[in-house]
């Protein structure tokens, strides 16, 4: 379904004119004619955690496989903190902000718009912050506490700005870890509202634990083309990985297809992974065996979908198939 390009990894530390050793987990858009993309880069010593600290960089290429780093990160955990403030004035003080992460990019409407994971002292909270050079950014909202993997839409529907997210319900389900895909609905990107569900953990048959939004939906002419991450748990099998505890999780990627009108309903999924992991650069690192893809590229004039994504928490990896396949794959649900 998706060929791994023969460049892979197409982005790592040695990459980078920073300091920085795991990069991975990037969000990539097309935009004024050139890929942008924004990583995430956990730095401390190779093979060893805990890490340092962890930052976000920026990189463009020409043809979505070269990429030249920008000289510096373009956010840590003290900008995002400095640029939130304005929010929350009353309880940003410094060390709210613990750690930011995970960044994915959409183009909506033309305006590109940031969103990533932000652990602050009371939890874990998606934020949406607008930027026109990817180097400067305003921050425009921060969720409620548990929820990440925000991806928005590239553009309104029904006159709405839209994301999917994935909080972190703890109580009422048999599996503690088996957190679901929701989406939410605004008009100005700063308060969100009307909450649905959109996938549960237990609709996808290559998921014992949690799923997530990977990369901004691209429309189609099926229905929004949505790539998902899907882990399963095994505490029986430890996998390659540089924690003392362990590692004992394998994420997928996986693929669903998402109504044009109505983007809660899906109208397909794919019933097997996407991709699984099974290189080297997939397979060993900070944690093995994970494919978290944040980023997807459609090119309508040739049908080609590039799916970008974190190999092992420890690199950037591309994959690439047509769109028709990838539409084919996905089944209505039972
Ligand atoms: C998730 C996030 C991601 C990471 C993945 C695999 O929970 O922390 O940043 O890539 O786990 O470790």
């Amino acid at each position: 379904m998706l060929i791994r390009h023969p460049a892979n990894p197409v982005l790592q530390h040695t990459d980078c004119p920073f300091h920085a050793t795991t990069v991975f987990n990037a969000g990539v858009v097309r935009h004024a004619g050139r890929y942008v993309m924004i990583f995430r880069n956990d730095y401390g010593r190779w093979g060893a955690t805990p890490f340092d600290g962890c930052n976000i960089g920026l990189a463009t290429s020409v043809d979505g496989i070269k990429w030249e780093v920008h000289p510096q990160p373009v956010l840590d955990e003290e900008r995002a903190r400095a640029g939130l403030r304005h929010l929350y004035p009353t309880r940003f003080g410094a060390g709210f902000i613990k750690r930011i992460y995970d960044p994915r990019i959409s183009v909506v409407e033309g305006r590109p718009l940031l969103c990533f994971a932000a652990d602050t002292a009371h939890g874990i909270c998606g934020v949406i912050a607008e930027t026109e050079d990817f180097i400067n950014y305003r921050f425009l909202s921060m969720s409620a506490p548990d929820n990440r993997n925000m991806v928005l839409f590239p553009e309104r529907i029904g006159g709405e700005y839209v994301r999917l997210e994935r909080p972190f319900p703890v109580y009422m389900r048999d599996q503690p870890e088996a957190f679901p895909i929701w989406m939410s609905r605004s008009t100005d990107l700063r308060y969100w509202g009307r909450n649905e569900p959109v996938l549960g953990a237990d609709e996808v048959p290559y998921a014992n634990c949690k799923i997530g939004p990977a990369a901004p939906p691209v429309r189609t002419r099926a229905g929004w083309l949505t790539p998902i991450h899907a882990v399963t748990k095994d505490p029986t099998c430890r996998l390659d990985g540089w924690e003392e505890r362990g590692w004992f999780k394998t994420y997928y990627a996986g693929l669903m297809l998402l109504d044009l009108e109505n983007p809660s309903r899906v109208i397909g999924l794919m019933r097997r992974p996407l991709l699984t992991p099974e290189t080297d650069y997939e397979l060993n690192g900070y944690r093995g065996s994970v494919i978290f893809p944040c980023g997807m590229i459609y090119d309508e004039s040739s049908g080609e979908v590039k799916l970008y994504y974190g190999a092992a928490d420890t690199v950037i990896a591309l994959a690439s198939g047509h769109v028709d396949d990838l539409i084919a794959a996905c089944e209505p649900l039972g």
